[in-house]
């Protein structure tokens, strides 16, 4: 049997093989949006889907770069196929058309990214789909949350931007039983800490805008599942358009030859700026999940092989100490997204959850003083002494 070469190796050469045509080493951009056919044959056959091959970049697999990409991450992912699209929210938005339909109902983690959550509570209900947000955190509510028409269980995990974590081997167990598909957003922790379809899930998707992309240069999500479910999205991707271009394509396949290195060393310094937030006087509360303090911490450790770079607290003073702080970074960025080379620190209760309605965010504790930092790949004694004189202003 030929040996599995290790993450790092595929994260470099997945998906990828010199042009065979002129024989380059990295994988070219294909700036086309149509593909020349030899013949009317030919072009009736792809169109029929009776000859793989390239037809129209809009249309599955758009180009041999979008290609390369979506091989090179569902062999990260450990799944049989790979879909790219324009941006996380294209991704989810084609998955959830495209496999359920007016009666169905969802099964939502009652804390996702603010657009997630506007998609699910405003959209999809217009199209008579019911959405249940649910604490999927804890079992026993998700077991509750089960119907008879429930097609889909979407969690995020770590949740963004409370940092919640659930049990992703239980719930898709559920969903199994109940004929439901387990979607987990990944975009936190990447397939490098964690692999949701080996814990069980159906489909993992990601934001490649955040760490995948990992340059903050670019908007992208992907999406990975078995072979027939991929064959079944297909045909809604190309209905729904939201492509990745082509230069984001082989950006994205550039900035995940460094995944492995990034993500360590995004991990390692999160883990020292979480320690030291913990320890200082000015911050009342952190979360993180590879500290003993947070609550799935236990659960976290089970599921991932790492706790990534993504950690949010509360500052003493509330509101308005936090705003100083965010106020007073001079190294690090205040700005949304996630996933970058440089630390960004942003307010999700004003700006990425601002859509989420005032009330549901306080029931779900993505409260007024929390504060969200996406630790970069910077040296951590500068990320933390930024960080230290800033809370001294608080
Ligand atoms: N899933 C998660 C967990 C996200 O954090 C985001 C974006 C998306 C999906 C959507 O991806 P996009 O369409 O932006 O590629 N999260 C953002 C955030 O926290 N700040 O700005 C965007």
């Amino acid at each position: 049997m030929e040996r599995e070469m290790k993450f790092g190796t595929r994260c470099v050469h997945s998906g990828e093989k010199p042009d065979p045509v002129y024989g380059a080493h990295t994988t070219p951009i294909f700036q086309t949006s149509t593909f020349v056919f030899e013949n009317t044959e030919q072009g009736a056959a792809r169109f029929a889907g009776e000859e793989a091959g390239y037809v129209y970049t809009r249309i599955p697999p758009n180009t041999p770069t979008h290609a390369a990409l979506a091989e090179k991450v569902a062999d990260l992912e450990g799944g049989e196929a790979g879909q790219t699209f324009a941006s996380g929210m294209a991704a989810i938005t084609a998955l959830v058309l495209g496999h359920l339909k007016q009666g169905d109902h969802l099964i939502s983690t009652d804390v996702v990214y603010g657009c997630t959550y506007s998609l699910f509570l405003t959209v999809l209900p217009r199209l008579g789909i019911k959405v249940s947000f649910i604490d999927t955190s804890d079992l026993d509510k998700v077991r509750a949350a089960f119907k008879e028409n429930t097609k889909m269980v979407f969690l995020e995990t770590p949740a963004n931007p409370t940092m919640t974590v659930c049990d992703i081997g239980e719930i898709a167990c559920m969903a199994r039983e109940h004929g439901a598909l387990c979607v987990v957003d990944n975009t936190f922790s990447t397939p490098y800490f964690q692999k949701p379809l080996e814990l069980g899930a159906d489909v993992s998707l990601s934001s490649c805008t955040k760490y995948i992309g990992g340059h903050a240069d670019l908007l992208g999500g992907v999406v990975v599942g078995s072979k027939d479910f991929m064959s079944c999205l297909a045909p809604v991707v190309g209905y729904t358009g939201g492509i990745m271009g082509p230069h984001e394509a082989w950006l994205c396949i550039r900035g995940l030859k460094t995944l492995h290195l990034r993500m360590e060393k995004h991990a390692e310094n999160a883990l020292e700026v979480a320690e030291f937030l913990e320890s200082h006087p000015g911050v009342e509360w952190v979360r993180y999940p590879g500290l003993p303090s947070h609550p799935q911490h236990l659960i976290a450790k089970k599921q991932m092989s790492g706790y990534s770079g993504m950690i949010s607290f509360g500052v003493r003073g509330g509101l308005e100490a936090g705003r100083r702080l965010m106020d007073s970074v001079r190294l690090c960025s205040l700005a949304v997204s996630l996933g970058a080379t440089d630390t960004l620190i942003q307010h999700p209760a004003s700006m990425t959850h601002a859509c989420v309605p005032c009330e549901i965010r306080k029931s779900v504790c993505i409260t007024d003083e929390l504060v969200r930092i996406s630790v970069g790949i910077e040296e951590p004694e500068d990320i933390i002494a930024d960080l230290e004189q800033a809370l001294e202003k608080i």
